[in-house]
C-alpha cells in the first residue's frame, strides 16, 4: 500500500523545536494507528532522563511489566530486551530493541520485534523538554503500531494511550519523588 507521511498529534499547546518534531514524524500505513501523549513533569530534564534513558531497566516506571533481561548489548542503540509482563494482561512478554539513545537531545527511541502480544510494529519515540521556568520537563511519545486484525484504528489508539499515558504518570511521580 501506499506509504503516506503524516506528524503525529502533537498538542499545538507547546513549542517542539524542528531537530525534535522530525523524530515524531512517522511513516504511517493505512493499517497502522500513530498517536502521541505528552506530559508535563515537576523535575528537571536531567533527573526525568536519568530514569527513561535506562533501556535494561523499563519497569523502574512502567508497571506493567514485572522484569526486564537484556538478550543483547549493554543499553546502548542496538541492545534487545525481553521485558516480562504483569499476570493478567493479554501478554507474557516483549522483545524489544534500542533504536536511539542520544543523551545530548534526550531521545529515546525502540521497535517491538517480538513477543506474544498483538503489538506488530511498535515503535515510540520519547523526547524530554525543558520547560521556560527551568526546573519542569516536558515529555513527548508518539508511536506508530499496525492495527491488530479484528480491532479498529479507534480501539488500538485507545489500549496504546491508556498504556503509554499510564506509563508516562509513573514517570512524572518517580522523578517528582527523586528531585524533591
Ligand atoms: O511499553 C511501552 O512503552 C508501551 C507499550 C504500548 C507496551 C505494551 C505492552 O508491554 C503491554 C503493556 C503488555 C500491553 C505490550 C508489549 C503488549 C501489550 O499488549
Amino acid at each position: 500500500q501506499k506509504q503516506s507521511q503524516t506528524i503525529c498529534k502533537i498538542p499545538i499547546s507547546i513549542q517542539v523545536p524542528d531537530y525534535i518534531l522530525h523524530h515524531h514524524t512517522h511513516l504511517v500505513g493505512p493499517n497502522q494507528c500513530c498517536s502521541a501523549v505528552v506530559q508535563t513533569i515537576a523535575a528537571p530534564v536531567a533527573t526525568v532522563w536519568s530514569i527513561v534513558r535506562r533501556f535494561d531497566n523499563p519497569q523502574a516506571y512502567k508497571h506493567f511489566l514485572k522484569s526486564c533481561h537484556m538478550i543483547s548489548g549493554d543499553g546502548t542503540v542496538g541492545s534487545l530486551r525481553e521485558v516480562q509482563v504483569i499476570s493478567g494482561l493479554p501478554a507474557g512478554y516483549s522483545t524489544e530493541r534500542l533504536e536511539i539513545l542520544d543523551d545530548e537531545r534526550h531521545v529515546l527511541s525502540f521497535n517491538i520485534v517480538g513477543g506474544d502480544h498483538r503489538l506488530k510494529n511498535y515503535r515510540s519515540v520519547t523526547t524530554l523538554h525543558p520547560m521556560a521556568c527551568g526546573s519542569g520537563t516536558v515529555v513527548v511519545e508518539s508511536y506508530v503500531v499496525d492495527i491488530p486484525p479484528g480491532n479498529t484504528k479507534e480501539e488500538t489508539f485507545v489500549f496504546v494511550d491508556t498504556i503509554v499515558r499510564c506509563n508516562l504518570q509513573s514517570l512524572a511521580q518517580i522523578a517528582h519523588n527523586l528531585a524533591k
